[in-house]
């Protein structure tokens, strides 16, 4: 039997905007262990970390506050590789998308160590590439994707012990329709496989998840990094930074269901959930019910793969 480990990380340290520090308890207020149990999983929650508070200071040299994304990204890279030694599946509870730095650091390592294939499925409106160079903000939570790959200042690249802690191709990125000018040319240059929102409007969220998912085998771990801006503001409003235009309730829908399907996700975080800017915890109650279709549920019996 599967064990889930939920992982708080009460922060909004790398975010633009405050609130997403208050995630963990939306999306536990949202029905997130009472879902995971209705599907004969064992759940242990095991609270929040703690780490600095926020100053809300300005950027110095390219990033705000430095120290403290380092200081929370390490306390959740050791709390994710134990929960992954200890054969459970983590879910990260964010907090802002800074922390996707200690939870895949941490996943990596592991799949080192283990000889696992590692693929990352990126859900976001934005590409998170940015470096201190590129950001026309300073915000580390635009900056993670790119930190995992060995751009970034060496407080967050040598998190977890090798740099990089992954390369450009194990990452996958779907919904995004929020990228800056510099940082598209890094995209674009490193070679990132991003499906946008141009191509699930052309091709179709199946088109992109079938060839985000191929060429999975048996030793593949997929990890699943659900940025919940990914959504449509109109259905998941309760997000800092909102960007028009991205996947309807069925087409989030499908995506989910598509990666429950290959049935190889063996860790995921849910991030960017701010109930400083939802109505009445909806985003996070939506952000339940996506999750209980990444874990398994369908509207009819389906034939097993
Ligand atoms: C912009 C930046 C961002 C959210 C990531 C936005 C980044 N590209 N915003 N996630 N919510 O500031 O780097
Ligand atoms: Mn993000
Ligand atoms: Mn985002
Ligand atoms: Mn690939």
């Amino acid at each position: 039997m599967t064990t889930i480990q939920l992982i708080g990380a009460p922060t909004d340290i790398g975010a633009g905007s405050r609130g997403a520090s208050m995630g963990p308890e939306a999306l536990r207020v949202a029905g997130l262990i009472e879902m995971l149990k209705a599907h004969q999983l064992n759940v242990i929650d095991s609270g929040n970390l703690a780490g600095p508070t926020n100053p809300w200071l300005p950027p110095v040299e390219g990033y705000r506050h430095l120290e403290e994304v380092a200081a929370w990204n390490q306390s959740l890279h050791e709390a994710s590789y134990a929960a992954l030694q200890q054969g459970h599946l983590p879910i990260i509870l964010g907090g802002d998308h800074c922390l996707g730095i200690g939870s895949i650091s941490a996943v990596a390592r592991y799949c080192r160590e283990k000889g696992k294939d590692l693929r990352v499925l990126w859900l976001d409106a934005h590409a998170d590439f940015n470096t201190s160079e590129l950001t026309p903000t300073g915000n580390i939570h635009g900056m993670p994707v790119a930190v995992l790959c060995g751009y970034g200042p060496k407080q967050l690249t040598r998190i977890g012990g090798r740099t990089p802690a992954i390369n450009p191709d194990v990452v996958h990125q779907i919904g995004i329709r929020s990228v800056d000018e510099g940082e598209k040319r890094f995209v674009h240059q490193v070679g990132l496989e991003v499906f946008d929102m141009r191509y699930i409007d052309e091709y179709g969220m199946r088109e992109a998840m079938e060839r985000a998912l191929a060429g999975m085998t048996e030793n593949t771990h997929l990890h699943v990094s659900f940025d919940v801006d990914f959504l449509d503001p109109s259905i998941a409003p309760g997000v800092a930074t909102t960007v028009p235009g991205g996947p309807t309730y069925r087409e989030a829908q499908l995506c989910m269901e598509m990666i429950a399907d290959t049935g190889r996700m063996a860790s995921l975080d849910i991030m960017e959930v701010n109930p400083a800017y939802d109505v009445k915890n909806q985003t996070a109650l939506l952000a339940v019910d996506l999750v209980d279709s990444l874990f398994g549920k369908s509207t009819l019996m389906r034939d097993s793969k």
